[in-house]
């Protein structure tokens, strides 16, 4: 079909310390070096790319309550929230390049300060929703939406360098796909909010198809707000996507994870993305890599119009013998 005329915003988050492993700084640049913002040019997107952020050095940030490097966490999602808020005031679809999941934080705070109420689809294999009491890895980026749900404001002690946030997403505005490693605490949080979970055995019962229409149709119940897709890298299946920290047995199909991108694109109210938990490093051979990044490029390239039927520019004339 024609493409309509869209914008995306491209923000590279280089951040690892939601997590302990190090290379997933690496993923803002290893994505655009796979050529994203030419694929997206060339199906007719306008981009605009506002770099990398530079985040702040803190030298003493000792754990806290179990979890770890949480003063680093407070401080880069503080400049991400303003830099989404940022682009959202230009005009733009935000794209937040990871780094590693406790970016969300930022991203969703900064989306949401911009334009107001989200409906919330977060594409993992885990549920990151673990509070700082519950985790028992410490790892900040098993713990973002925590932080993002106003129902779990009670549950969630106060942290240096998170006094800037609110949380701002309703549980009832949360739809997680893909899920298929969840804490205990993390099943009883979602079981006590009543949060819509397609796990990968849904996937399996309904298809990906019947999932979206009905992932589309809750989210859009009580009115079409903005969406916002917080995409981890690990919900497709390790053999499409094995550069990633915490791989998980059992994912999405490369198909799968586009069919979701191409779907919440036809919404028409897909406002921010982000792409996080691709770690170069991680990646036992070079095309464990380019697999990795090439499928990460091919679900943003799903999020802003591309299909795979094929794609022309709305003005394009077949040349004249
Ligand atoms: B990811 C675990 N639940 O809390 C925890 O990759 C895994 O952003 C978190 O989804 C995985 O550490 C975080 C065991
Ligand atoms: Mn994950
Ligand atoms: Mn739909
Ligand atoms: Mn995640």
């Amino acid at each position: 079909p024609p493409l309509p005329q869209r914008s995306a915003g491209i923000i590279g988050a280089p951040f690892s310390k939601g997590q302990h492993r190090g290379g997933v700084e690496t993923g803002p640049d290893r994505i655009r070096a796979a050529g994203l913002l030419q694929r997206l040019q060339q199906q007719g997107c306008a981009v605009k790319d506002y770099g990398n952020l530079a985040f702040e050095d803190l030298t003493d940030d000792e754990p806290v309550r179990g979890s770890n490097r949480v003063r680093a966490v407070g401080s880069a999602n503080q400049r991400l929230s303003e830099a989404v808020q940022a682009v959202k005031k230009d005009g733009h679809t935000a794209v937040m390049l990871g780094g590693d999941h406790s970016l969300a934080i930022g991203s969703i705070h900064g989306h949401s300060a911009a334009v107001g109420q989200l409906s919330v689809l977060w594409v993992d294999a885990h549920a990151d929703v673990n509070t700082p009491l519950t985790s028992y890895t410490g790892n900040l980026h098993g713990q973002p939406l925590s932080y993002l749900l106003r129902e779990l404001r009670p549950k969630v002690p106060a942290l240096p360098n998170f006094s800037w946030m609110q949380p701002c997403v309703s549980a009832r505005d949360l739809v997680y796909i893909g899920l298929r490693d969840v804490d205990p605490a993390e099943h009883y949080i979602l079981k006590l909010l009543g949060v819509k979970v397609f796990s990968m055995s849904e996937v399996d019962q309904l298809g990906v198809a019947r999932v979206m229409e009905e992932t589309c149709d809750y989210l859009c119940s009580r009115g079409k707000k903005p969406i916002h897709l917080s995409y981890d890298i690990d919900a497709i299946d390790p053999s499409v996507t094995p550069a990633t920290g915490t791989p998980v047995v059992g994912g999405l199909t490369y198909r799968e994870g586009l069919y979701i991108t191409e779907h919440l694109c036809q919404t028409g109210l897909l406002s921010a993305v982000d792409l996080v938990e691709v770690n170069p490093l991680r990646g036992r051979t070079e095309e464990e890599v380019r697999s990795t990044v090439s499928t990460a490029v091919d679900l943003l390239l799903g999020c802003f119009g591309r299909v795979r039927e094929g794609n022309h520019p709305l003005d394009y004339h077949l040349p004249e013998p």
